[in-house]
């Protein structure tokens, strides 16, 4: 299995003498169909990386020093203990990892709510998708991407909102741009000049953070022109109304306007998508990462509706989740308010039911806090204790400043990862992990397939499997409840308590896995989501008010700086920084801007370049090209160097509580 993306692909490492030496693709997998993006070939590259972590360290006079693991769980326990005494049960945090894997995620979340008594439990799925998992449950009732990525050669029409698909998500951008060659007509609305841009019949390139405006003026023309399903909204949905009374002012004229985009392309976009006999919506950030990313997702779930594109094959919404495992990660509950299989922590009944099964008394009740918030808790020394797992805040929170005085002044901070990231170099505690070639267990792909992840190779050193020091720092804690001959025996666990994997055991999942639902032993999983009725029944339309972001540009900093990722790196950097072929392509931090802009500012192609916002600065290179449009800048966040989380917003979607990453306003100058 890729530890990347969520796509999913299936590989064979090769090893020899112990070492790992290439990769060979399945050729028989049904997402991945013997390809790879260069990031899984190369995924080997870092696994014997000479930066390992390969034994604990413990903070020592101000260093961080080697130790044993008897030292490092005992000092991680006590030190957890020891804030919870002094600040309360839910002074500390747990973060977990969508890089690690479902039977890691499901026994952190236990020993936060069983051993330490808290809900306060949640992963990087709050940076990312936590709209969708707010936007959808509310409309449809389950977060998940609603169709399966076989969908993409049997669709009409399909419009990319928000995602840099053939870079961020290469096997589904490939098979999307086969099925335009096979006729099947694409629209992109994002201002970047991507390259799945390059092939639509549609691009629109709408100013930032103006989506709604957008999806609410598509939405308009769509029932102005009578395009709707009637049939579908008639009987698979309700407060249709509702909807159509939140449009009926939204004229093209004023989409246009609010958007930037001409009247005309808003018209053509709403005929496209509708005409089509079957459509398919995908996004990922582009939507999802605003202080209004809830109502973009609203607004989205609607337009599906609209045009009764849910619930058959080549249609739906499809989200397409970021890493590895981290629709795995929300399956197993890392998330402050629910366990396992989004069962509800405030329900009593559910809580007896975990309670009974894990032999604890009673388990808290109170949903917990939102990673996002947790750091603003702990900058206001509300909370003084994290225990993070596999990742890396330093780079990856908004607005750097704040997350490093933040971790600074934590009481206790204990990070397990693989290497000496940004954030375990502040660490009191690092404890060294096994990566995903070093042990068992499963990752569950973005289209719901859970699939099985097998050992190639030893860890180095001492480092161990998560789930390894997961149990032991339970035993350390004095908790009976978490002995495991291994991971498959944790599955029959997550299966016995959580009815949408009821019917997976790691023998059932060779040779490709299940999609869930799959609820019991017999059950073939579900490729496809809402069929007859929606799974919170019928389907909720949820209108929406336009929102702008919550930082504009203006005299002082008179630009909008937008943030995202490239083909060759993964976030931090941690692995893909350390794979040679990869950094060699792309090895500095960098910021794209217009050419008008750059003529405007005196600037050339690879000028050193000074950005700041109202939280920080930072050096990097200029960029000049066309794929932004003037008055926009767009920066990749890998760089540790050039970090373009010193200048992001910490704003917050109220609902969801995901961070504006991808509009703040910013000032550029060339460095001299
Ligand atoms: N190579 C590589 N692949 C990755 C990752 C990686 O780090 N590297 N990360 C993985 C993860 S965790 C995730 S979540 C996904 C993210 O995958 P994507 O969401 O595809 O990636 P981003 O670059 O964050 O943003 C996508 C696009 O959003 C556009 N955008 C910005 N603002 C707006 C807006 O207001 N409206 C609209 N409509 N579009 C806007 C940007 O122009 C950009 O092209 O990628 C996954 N895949
Ligand atoms: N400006 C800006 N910031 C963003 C975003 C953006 O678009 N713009 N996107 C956000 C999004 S969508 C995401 S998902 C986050 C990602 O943010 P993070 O999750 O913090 O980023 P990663 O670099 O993927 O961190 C994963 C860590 O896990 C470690 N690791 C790998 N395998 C294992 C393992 O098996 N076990 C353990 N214990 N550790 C392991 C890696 O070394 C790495 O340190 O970034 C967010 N930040
Ligand atoms: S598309 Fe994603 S899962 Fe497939 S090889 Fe590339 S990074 Fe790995
Ligand atoms: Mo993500």
């Amino acid at each position: 299995m890729c530890p990347y993306c969520g796509v999913g692909c299936m590989f064979y490492l090769v090893s020899d003498g112990g070492r790992l030496v290439g990769i060979e693709p399945s050729t028989t997998h049904p997402v991945s169909r013997g390809g790879l993006c260069v990031k899984g070939w190369n995924a080997f590259a870092f696994v014997h990386h000479p930066d390992r972590l390969t034994t604990p360290l413990v903070r020592r006079n101000g260093e961080l020093k080697p130790a044993t693991w008897d030292e490092a769980l005992e000092l991680t326990v006590d030190g957890l203990r020891a804030v919870q005494a002094k600040h309360g049960t839910d002074a500390i945090m747990f973060a977990s990892s969508a890089k690690a894997t479902n039977e890691e995620n499901y026994l952190l979340m236990k020993l936060a709510r069983a051993v330490f008594g808290t809900n306060n439990i949640d992963h990087c799925a709050r940076l990312c998708h936590s709209s969708t998992v707010t936007g959808l449950a509310e409309t449809f009732g389950s977060g998940a991407m609603t169709n399966s990525i076989s969908c993409f050669d049997q669709t009409d029409v399909i419009l990319v909102i928000g995602s840099n698909t053939t870079e961020q998500h290469p096997l589904i951008g490939s098979r999307i741009l086969n099925a335009v060659k096979n006729g099947t007509r694409l629209i992109v609305a994002d201002n970047r000049r991507i390259r799945l841009a390059r092939h639509a019949d549609l691009h629109l390139r709408h100013r930032n953070g103006r989506d709604v405006a957008l999806l609410n003026g598509i939405m308009h023309v769509i029932i102005a022109e009578g395009l709707e399903d009637r049939k579908f909204i008639a009987t698979r949905t309700e407060n249709y109304a509702a909807l159509a009374e939140s449009v009926a002012d939204w004229t093209p004229e004023r989409s246009a306007a609010a958007t930037g985009l001409d009247a005309g392309d808003i018209v053509s976009a709403a005929r496209m998508f509708a005409g089509g006999e079957r459509g398919m919506i995908v996004y990922s950030m582009g939507i999802t990462q605003h202080s209004h990313g809830v109502d973009n997702v609203r607004c989205i779930a609607s337009l599906a509706m609209l045009t009764g594109n849910v619930g058959k094959t080549g249609t739906g919404v499809n989200p397409l989740r970021g890493q590895n495992n981290v629709q795995g990660g929300c399956d197993m509950g890392a998330l402050p308010d629910l366990f396992s299989g989004y069962q509800k922590v405030s329900d009593s009944q559910l809580r007896e039911k975990f309670a009974r099964a894990w032999g604890v008394p009673s388990l808290p009740s109170e949903p917990g806090l939102p990673l996002t918030r947790a750091m603003n808790a702990a900058s206001e020394g509300l909370l003084q204790g994290m225990f993070i797992m596999g990742e890396n805040p330093m780079l990856s929170d908004p607005d750097q400043n704040h997350a490093r005085t933040t971790l600074q002044n934590l009481e206790l901070l204990v990070v397990q990862d693989i290497f000496l990231t940004e954030t375990a170099l502040l660490a009191d505690i690092v404890l060294p992990a096994a990566c995903y070639a070093e042990k068992e267990g499963t990752f569950t792909n973005t289209e719901r397939r859970v699939q099985r992840l097998r050992k190639a190779v030893e860890p180095p050193g001492a480092a161990r499997a998560d789930w390894e020091i997961i149990c032991d720092l339970a035993g350390q804690a004095g908790y009976e409840g978490m002995h495991y001959s291994g991971p498959s025996e944790v599955m029959d666990e997550i299966a016995g308590l959580t009815p949408i994997y009821g019917g997976i055991t790691h023998d059932r999942l060779d040779p490709h896995g299940l999609q869930w639902p799959c609820p019991d032993r017999d059950h073939p999983g579900t490729p496809l989501l809402h069929v007859d009725r929606f799974t919170r029944g019928p389907g909720h339309f949820s209108p929406v008010v336009h929102r702008l972001p919550a930082e504009l540009p203006d005299e002082q900093y008179p630009m909008v700086l937008t943030t995202g990722r490239t083909y060759f790196h993964w976030h931090t950097g941690s692995m893909t920084r350390r794979t040679h072929l990869l950094d060699r392509e792309e090895p500095c931090s960098f910021i794209e801007l217009h050419p008008d802009d750059a003529a405007r500012l005196g600037i050339r192609h690879r000028d050193r370049l000074l950005v700041s916002s109202r939280r920080g600065g930072v050096q990097t290179e200029a960029r000049v090209t066309d794929m932004v449009i003037p008055g926009v800048l767009f920066m990749p966040f890998h760089f540790a160097e050039g970090a373009a989380n010193a200048l992001t917003n910490n704003v917050l979607d109220p609902e969801s509580s995901i961070p504006e990453f991808k509009v703040c306003a910013v000032r550029v100058e060339k460095l001299p």
